[in-house]
């Protein structure tokens, strides 16, 4: 079978042929051989809760209109919902929680990682009311992972410190009144697995309150703690300038490609192959090329500049390529169909999670204290493999798109700072009340094998800019918006509606940049969406009112993953309208969908999704939604 015209990408269309003539299959041929789906699944009325099933619901009237149970189509579709943005937190809170260890680690000894952000590790301290004076940095970063530890060790009726000490207050009053507080994240989702099982919750209404208190232990006990403990531990980003697509790559060098989310082992990678660099040479090669894809690649080009080598729908082509030496996994959107790939080539699959193994890898555990020897021995059987490239193989696409990124919320108020140094928001604000800044939106999460390649992401932020609507990227999204030049400040010239042009062009020239700032600004990976929301904190708390009053918006236009329903739960909890690409799996109830996307979820928490499978008429939508909030703003 052949496929074509699955993506944007101007590199895929030659690796997928490549892919073919060398007798391998791709996620895209995979999705050709699954259609039609499964359409009970697709609505979200089919139920595995219990041994007496699987039951599911005609859903033209006709058939069984109730499980075995007894459980209805409302039932059955708000379970699901409910299990599936648990399974998203689960992974955020995860990966969180592996970084608190390591700060606790690094902090007493244990752990080989100097803690880099002592401004961050401050400002998070100050946040938790955890006091500083006197305070060696170990010392205080000791008591800021107990903090967090703290949270998971809460047995009584207390919400999520780390929610109460960084949502804004207003939300934190309103989540509370509809008694959406999170306590402790790893019981919360223990509720969560208790509510949806068999025999236990079974009215709709109730679990969708639950799915919102998922999103917010999502928010905080999964993104934002994620990003707080990673910027202490490796440095707040700010604005650096890489490359984005497989053209990163270089046939005279040993190409190591990192892909995962939790950056403790990537950073080390990093670390190691600039250490290493005579040992490639002394194999041969020029040198060590790293680039990342997906979120492990979003932290390490944040934080270290490695370039992006591709995003989620394009992790097997990355191989295809022949000339990646060894692809080093962590956990998470990891496709299982890469040992495959790599089986053709030379390629070294390295996994290194004790939960995320793949059969036909090498599995070199990550050890915390030992983080130096393993990522060391990474970098080695890196080298070893590039002396059995076959270079006969090789196609490297010519393909790679300047990128500037880092623009954490420190960057954007340090680049603001330089037009108003006593008051960095002011700029902003007052372009977006006279207009020149109609709003923003975050264009973020996934690629979706639903959904040509990146072609929703670009399509929906040119008409976004050509309205000067500001944009903020974070996740696959933003490696798609990268490759395709959007993260430049000649994308301003290009794509930027005149006074959004103009603001840009002045911002960047205050700050030094001598071009304008970029008009989608790369604020890193999924877990930063925490960024985002702290963003909109601070201009909501500046203009003095609720984040659910001011001109913004989210996208999720491609997104696939359940970490994608946790965090967009999240955003509508905060207040944001949120718009999804892709159809969710909720058409099957009208009680869940009608909630999800009306006047419930806008009268509770001032958010809602907004699904729209076409990106201009998403884009019209989100700018509609802006104007009304200007108008109601009285700007
Ligand atoms: O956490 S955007 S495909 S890589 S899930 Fe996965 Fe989606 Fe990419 Fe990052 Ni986020
Ligand atoms: Fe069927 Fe009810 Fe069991 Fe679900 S929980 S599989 S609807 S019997």
């Amino acid at each position: 079978m052949s496929v074509k015209d699955v993506s944007i990408d101007p590199a895929v269309p030659g690796l997928l042929e490549k892919a073919e003539n060398d007798g391998l299959e791709t996620v895209w041929h995979r999705f050709a051989s699954q259609q039609p789906q499964c359409g009970f699944g697709l609505l979200g009325i089919c139920c595995r809760n219990c041994v007496q099933g699987p039951c599911r619901i005609d859903p033209f009237g006709e058939g069984p209109q109730k499980g075995i149970c007894g459980a209805n189509a409302d039932l059955m579709v708000a379970r699901n919902l409910l299990r599936s943005a648990t399974g998203g937190a689960a992974a955020h809170i995860d990966h969180a929680y592996e970084a608190v260890e390591a700060l606790y680690q690094a902090a007493v000894g244990k752990a080989p990682y100097e803690i880099k952000d002592e401004a961050k590790l401050k400002a998070v301290a100050g946040k938790l009311g955890i006091s500083v004076d006197g305070k060696d940095k170990n010392t205080l970063a000791r008591e800021v992972a107990e903090a967090a530890f703290a949270d998971f060790a809460n047995h009584g009726a207390a919400p999520m410190k780390w929610l109460t000490a960084t949502a804004p207050a207003e939300r934190v009053e309103t989540w509370g009144k509809l008694g959406l507080l999170p306590k402790n994240p790893d019981r919360e989702i223990r509720t969560a697995m208790h509510q949806t099982s068999m025999g236990v919750d079974s009215d709709p209404v109730n679990l969708i309150l639950a799915t919102v208190k998922m999103g917010l232990v999502d928010g905080y006990g999964g993104l934002h703690l994620a990003t707080d403990i990673q910027d202490i531990l490796f440095g707040t980003p700010s604005p650096v300038v890489s490359d984005a697509n497989l053209g990163v790559l270089d046939a005279d060098y040993v190409n190591i490609i990192i892909h995962g989310h939790v950056p403790l082992l990537s950073e080390k990678v990093v670390e190691w192959a600039r250490k290493l660099e005579n040992e490639a040479i002394a194999a041969g090669a020029r040198g060590i090329k790293l680039a990342g894809i997906c979120c492990t690649g979003n932290e390490v080009l944040m934080r270290q500049g490695v370039p992006l080598a591709t995003n989620f729908l394009a992790q097997e082509l990355a191989v295809t390529t022949g000339a990646v030496d060894a692809m080093v996994v962590d956990v998470q959107c990891i496709m299982p169909s890469l040992a495959d790939i790599t089986a053709c080539y030379h390629t070294k699959l390295i996994t290194t999670m004790p939960i995320a193994k793949v059969p036909g890898a090498e599995h070199v555990p990550f050890d915390i204290e030992k983080v130096d020897e393993t990522a060391r021995q990474i970098v080695r059987i890196a080298i070893e493999a590039f002396k059995n490239r076959d270079p006969e193989k090789v196609r490297i696409p010519g393909h790679r798109s300047k990128v500037v990124a880092g623009f954490s919320v420190e960057a954007v108020v340090g680049a603001l700072a330089k037009l108003n140094a006593d008051n960095p928001l002011k700029p902003l604000v007052d372009n977006i009340a006279n207009g020149n800044i109609l709003g923003a939106c975050g264009v973020v999460g996934c690629n979706n094998a639903k959904v040509v390649q990146d072609s929703f992401h670009v399509a929906l932020v040119k008409e976004l800019l050509k309205n000067n609507v500001l944009v903020v990227a974070t996740g696959c999204a933003a490696h798609a918006l990268g490759k395709a030049g959007f993260l430049t400040p000649e994308a301003t010239l290009q794509y930027a509606g005149d006074s959004l042009k103009a603001v840009l062009t002045a911002v960047g020239e205050a700050a030094g940049l001598k071009a304008p700032l970029p008009p989608v600004l790369h604020m890193g990976s999924c877990v930063d969406n925490s960024r985002i929301g702290d963003l909109l904190k601070a201009l909501a708390a500046y203009l003095n009112v609720a984040v659910k009053d001011l001109p913004v918006a989210a996208s999720a236009p491609e997104y696939q993953h359940e970490k994608a329903i946790a965090i967009g739960t999240w955003a509508v909890a905060l207040g944001v309208f949120t718009h999804l690409g892709v159809v969710p799996p909720v058409l099957g109830s009208q009680v869940v969908a009608g909630a999800l996307t009306g006047e419930t979820a806008e009268n509770l928490l001032g958010g809602k999704f907004y699904v729209e499978t076409d990106p201009i008429a998403a884009a019209q939508g989100i700018i509609a939604h802006i104007k009304d909030k200007r108008a109601k703003l009285g700007i």
